[in-house]
């Protein structure tokens, strides 16, 4: 009987130090250690043997379950310990790894030069307004002096949804809208928006592209106001050394119109590419408010009068950036958009 006992426990141990993780002693447990496991099962053994014999074999079957139980626990010890150890191993992270950064979106070319165009105005005072971009053909033609078949609305050609209802052609719409607001209250706005014109896509020419507008209106307002809040805006943009020209031109919802130049931003006026040659660079339409368009915003001409000017954001930057093509800044590629950055 001792005999067999001790070969189980050296059977017994040799299968314990051959667990090799924890479910596996978990099993071995159940199997030899638990209160009906085989080694549990030797204490019912001590009642068969000889009377003479019981104590020293009691003893002995002692000795074996209090040793298989300490060889368990040091065994258990050692695979937690393992089990532990693969873990950390499985999720280790190697710090020293280069990062994968991350990239971060940013604004349109377009969105950021109307934001920094916006800036400069209100700087100056210009209240921030916006109006609709699907108009009636009055704001956007009619009140401005150009009544149907005015030749003045060929120069926009112009997507209609109905004889009425159309895509603005300029901001110049908003106009309309600002001074029915606040008339007769005198007034300074800036007015930046998408505009919309059916026209052939060329290096120059969007179907769509921006436009910011300014328009003051109030009892002193004079051609001199408007040279001046134009020449501040050319130095705000382009440094504190820049020249504008006055050049005359003609709008229906102005008199006098005119067209400001600034000098060529690439070449300093020497005369380029970009330029054509010139020394200068077209920037915007201008003008004092036609009489006839303060009277349908609700102004009296005798009363006030008013300075507007609206600008093309992405021919301004084109100029800036010394780009030959619009059709760049709307082709949404990502190698040209990424280099304005934010
Ligand atoms: C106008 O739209 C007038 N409303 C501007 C104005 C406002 C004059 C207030 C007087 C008083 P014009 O059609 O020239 O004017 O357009 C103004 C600017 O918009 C142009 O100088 C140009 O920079 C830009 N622009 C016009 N058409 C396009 C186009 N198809 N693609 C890109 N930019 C354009």
């Amino acid at each position: 009987m001792l005999e067999k006992l001790q070969q189980y426990y050296s059977t017994a141990k040799t299968l314990l130090q051959n667990t090799a993780n924890l479910a596996d002693l978990e099993s071995f447990y159940r199997e030899h250690l638990a209160p009906s496991g085989k080694a549990t099962n030797w204490k019912r053994e001590i009642g068969k043997v000889p009377v003479e014999e019981r104590r020293a074999f009691g003893q002995a079957v002692n000795e074996v379950t209090s040793e298989l139980l300490a060889a368990f626990e040091t065994r258990r010890d050692l695979l937690k310990l393992k089990d532990i150890a693969e873990t950390i191993a499985a999720q280790a992270t190697d710090v020293t790894l280069p990062g994968r950064p991350l990239r971060v979106g940013g604004f349109h070319p377009s969105t950021l030069a109307v934001r920094e165009v916006s800036g400069v105005f209100q700087r100056m005072g210009f209240m921030p307004f916006e109006s609709a971009h699907v108009e009636l053909d009055r704001n956007n033609f009619e009140y401005l002096n150009m009544p149907p078949d005015h030749p003045a609305r060929d120069m926009q050609d112009t997507f209609y949804f109905s004889e009425d209802i159309l895509l603005r052609t300029h901001t110049s719409s908003g106009q309309i809208h600002a001074m029915r607001r606040f008339a007769p209250e005198p007034l300074r706005i800036v007015l930046p928006g998408l505009c919309y014109r059916h026209e052939n896509i060329t290096p120059r020419s969007e179907i769509q592209f921006h436009q910011v507008e300014g328009l003051l209106i109030g009892p002193n307002v004079r051609m001199s106001d408007l040279k001046g809040v134009l020449l501040q805006f050319a130095r705000q943009m382009f440094g504190p050394n820049q020249q504008i020209r006055v050049r005359g031109s003609y709008f229906p919802f102005t008199e006098p119109s005119v067209e400001v130049d600034i000098r060529c931003t690439l070449c300093s006026g020497e005369g380029c590419r970009v330029c054509k040659h010139t020394g200068w660079l077209e920037l915007l339409g201008a003008g004092m408010v036609h009489p006839a368009v303060l009277r349908f915003g609700g102004y009296d001409p005798e009363k006030v009068r008013g300075i507007a000017f609206g600008l093309g954001i992405e021919r301004l930057i084109l100029l800036r950036h010394g780009i030959d093509d619009i059709r760049y800044i709307f082709q949404n590629d990502l190698r040209f958009l990424r280099q304005f950055g934010e």
